[in-house]
């Protein structure tokens, strides 16, 4: 018996991932009708949008649904690596007409310092709620298992999956190297073992007594079929989604998703100051030419990203968006939401 499924409330093993500002209720709506869970990301988003977003959920549908948070350290102010970072990015803005901001600020706050979430999220109850980056507080965690939440967080590795078991969390999301979006990966200063998804989820289902959602590069229902068989109680594909008509995906991100460019993800910081699996562009591939300790912390140069996106977009060009993209983009397909569900997992039984 697959307890995971038992405890989410769901028929199907598949889980949409949670990106925040890409998955949009409709998503949401769409995946879990067919059968899934369906997620958004509010790790953008301030309080009153958040709440917004959650009643607009259950405004549609009455299945379950995860909500998702950033729990990242929060940021350490470096104003000489900042001012660098801007005049670096100076001629970038410039060929849009352009000045760079004349200074940076942490654009979102860390959920393990946001006390008016935490009280926004026990009293809106949303049935599951996920983790990227971190752990919350023991206290927060202890708060919304109070309130009857199932609760899910990342891990890359063994160590952080230890963590998040210990820390009483119901399942850990193993997301593999091949991951589109942020890894992640909890301090970004220590080793990387990049552990591709399956020998990852292996190694957390064999060495764990919680169930393990396997995440990276799974596309169709055999990369499911084959991590199931690795160990993993479900799925939760990102990259897959975004070329649904539901999915926020701006036009020069799908028309880049469906290009050779889709071939050769890369997994850069300079983006937002984490490390990200995107396709490549102008921004993303400034991680070929800069040292990591060069690039302003998350998410402080992620807003110095944002304005030379949206400069850019202004003029036509999609040279500096945050295309998050995993490895298994060349494998896409542009369905809506419901129809790939129903797909998939056609294609996992078959
Ligand atoms: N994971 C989160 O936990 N929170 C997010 O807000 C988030 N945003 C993402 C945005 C995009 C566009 C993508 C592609 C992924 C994002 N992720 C986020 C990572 C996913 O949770 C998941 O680990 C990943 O999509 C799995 O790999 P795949 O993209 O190859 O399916």
């Amino acid at each position: 018996m697959n307890t995971l499924l038992t405890q989410l409330s769901i028929p199907l093993p598949i889980i949409q991932a949670p990106m925040a500002g890409v998955s949009t209720v409709e998503l949401n709506v769409a995946v879990s009708s067919a059968g899934g869970l369906g997620s958004i990301g509010i790790g953008n988003l301030d309080v009153d949008a958040s709440r917004m977003m959650i009643r607009s959920v259950r405004e549609r549908s009455d299945r379950p649904f995860n909500v998702n948070l950033f729990c990242h350290r929060p940021a350490t102010e470096d104003p000489v690596r900042q001012a660098a970072w801007i005049e670096r990015l100076r001629p970038h803005f410039a060929n849009f007409d352009c000045e760079p901001p004349q200074s940076l600020r942490e654009i979102y706050t860390s959920f393990v310092q946001n006390e008016p979430m935490l009280e926004m999220l026990l009293e809106e109850r949303p049935p599951i709620v996920s983790f990227h980056f971190g752990l919350p507080p023991s206290s927060t965690i202890a708060a919304l298992k109070q309130a009857g939440t199932v609760l899910l967080a990342t891990a890359t590795n063994l160590e952080e999956a230890q963590a998040i078991a210990a820390a009483g969390i119901d399942a850990v999301v193993a997301q593999g190297y091949e991951a589109g979006g942020h890894r992640g990966i909890f301090d970004t200063s220590g080793l990387d073992t990049r552990l591709g998804t399956l020998p990852l989820t292996r190694q957390l289902a064999s060495q764990l007594s919680i169930p393990v959602i396997a995440a990276g590069g799974i596309m169709e229902g055999t990369d499911i079929a084959e991590a199931m068989q690795a160990g993993a109680s479900a799925v939760q594909l990102g990259t897959a989604f975004l070329l649904c008509p539901e999915a926020a995906t701006d036009a020069g991100y799908r028309q880049r998703l469906q290009s050779n460019a889709a071939h050769e993800t890369v997994m850069t910081n300079t983006i937002s100051g984490r490390p990200a699996r995107s396709l490549p562009n102008v921004l993303a591939n400034l991680c070929h030419e800069v040292e990591a300790s060069q690039v302003p912390d998350y998410p402080i140069a992620y807003d110095a990203g944002k304005a030379l996106n949206a400069a850019a977009k202004s003029q036509g060009n999609f040279d500096y968006g945050a295309h998050w993209a995993g490895q298994g983009s060349p494998r896409l397909r542009s369905l809506p939401a419901a129809e790939l569900v129903q797909r998939l997992h056609q294609e996992m039984t078959s």
